[in-house]
């Protein structure tokens, strides 16, 4: 990969939005500019929703957006059958809403399976119930009452115009059944932001496929046709930013409970990657995401042309990138590719430290 092709993806995500997807294309090299300009230009909360499967990876991500009531407006957690059976996410994402102290933070349970294609899970990755390497319970506080697609619907037709982002680190599924029951939601959105595909890594469940989309590739397909801005964190970037004994030592070392639930559930969590991929530690995927959101300057892109297979056969579930712009397809996504390890289990640890 040549660095002429990367562009600095705080700057160009700004374009991004400000220009309502007509973006910067033509491989321009835009680092050169002013860094940190995306978020200064934001000072507000970013008004979120996170649709979610915690999943242990998912966990640090909820975690860490949940650290940063300054940067992050979190709304709600709307959960979906992904990692684990629904029951155990709901639940998983209502323990991390303990842990976090944040009681203000809805839950809702979206739907219970994919929309067409049999249900998969990966508790051979993240557990039986979803967490590795800590105790499950059951938290106090309730689901709040509805689905999370009827939430969606209702929040985000009721939302100022391009107001609301979303972030998905799970199968799709919920977002697409509110795409398709009311085209209408898409007024409130202002960006999509989501864990998952590969290009240039390969799958982690299929050679071709990354889980999340293999998962639900056909609400994939729904959330890629949207025309609505996606930003997307695939494998080809998490792959790269990988844990280090040293690194979960420091979150151990914050000395207060997130900072021990962390290491405790990464410790258990990396050892499947390290060995099914020989890694010299393990991605924490979703969490990524978050940390895209909170310091996009740390991470490079381009825009591409996403295109998901939904034929089933050897390559169902990948994620096309027609990154070296080889056809005409519109470029519906930002891919990231590129981003800094140590500026994100940085930024990571500092977070964790403002949790109990
Ligand atoms: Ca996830």
């Amino acid at each position: 990969m040549t660095k002429h092709i990367l562009e600095d993806a705080a700057m160009a995500r700004r374009n991004f939005l400000t220009h309502g997807g007509k973006l910067l294309t033509g491989g321009l090299l835009l680092s050169a500019l002013p860094m940190g300009s995306a978020l200064a230009a934001t000072a507000a909360p970013v008004p979120l929703i996170i649709d979610t499967d915690p999943g242990a990876d998912d966990v640090i991500a909820l975690l860490l957006a949940l650290s940063a009531r300054d940067k992050l407006d979190v709304r709600a957690l709307t959960t979906v059958a992904g990692n684990v059976q629904l029951n155990y996410t709901s639940r998983n994402a209502r323990m991390v809403r303990e842990w976090a102290n944040r009681p203000d933070v809805p839950v809702y349970a979206g739907c219970a399976r994919p929309m067409l294609r049999a249900p998969i899970y990966a508790a051979e990755v993240h557990g039986a119930e979803g967490v590795t390497g800590v105790k499950v319970f059951e938290p106090k506080q309730p689901l709040a009452k509805g689905n999370a697609v009827q939430y969606l619907i209702d929040t985000l037709t009721a939302a100022k115009p391009q107001s609301m982002t979303i972030v998905t680190l799970g199968p799709q599924t919920n977002l697409a059944m509110a795409l398709i029951e009311n085209p209408g939601i898409k007024q409130g959105i202002k960006e999509i932001v989501m864990m998952g595909g590969a290009h240039f890594n390969g799958g982690n469940i299929t050679p071709a496929a990354e889980f999340n989309v293999f998962a639900d590739p056909h609400a994939s397909d729904v959330v890629f046709k949207s025309g609505l801005p996606i930003t997307v964190i695939p494998l080809d970037v998490t792959h790269k930013m990988l844990t280090s004994p040293e690194r979960i030592d420091r979150l151990r070392k914050i000395g207060n409970q997130a900072g021990k639930i962390a290491a405790d559930i990464l410790d258990a969590y990396v050892e499947h990657d390290i060995k099914q991929y020989g890694l010299p530690g393990g991605p924490v995927h979703d969490a990524t995401t978050i940390g895209y959101l909170l310091r996009p300057d740390l991470f490079k892109g381009r825009m591409a042309n996403v295109e998901v297979d939904t034929r089933e056969g050897l390559t169902f579930g990948a994620t096309v990138v027609d990154y070296y712009r080889s056809t005409k397809r519109p470029e519906n996504a930002r891919w990231i590719t590129e981003g800094d390890t140590q500026g994100f289990f940085d930024l990571l640890t500092a977070q964790l430290a403002k949790l109990p």
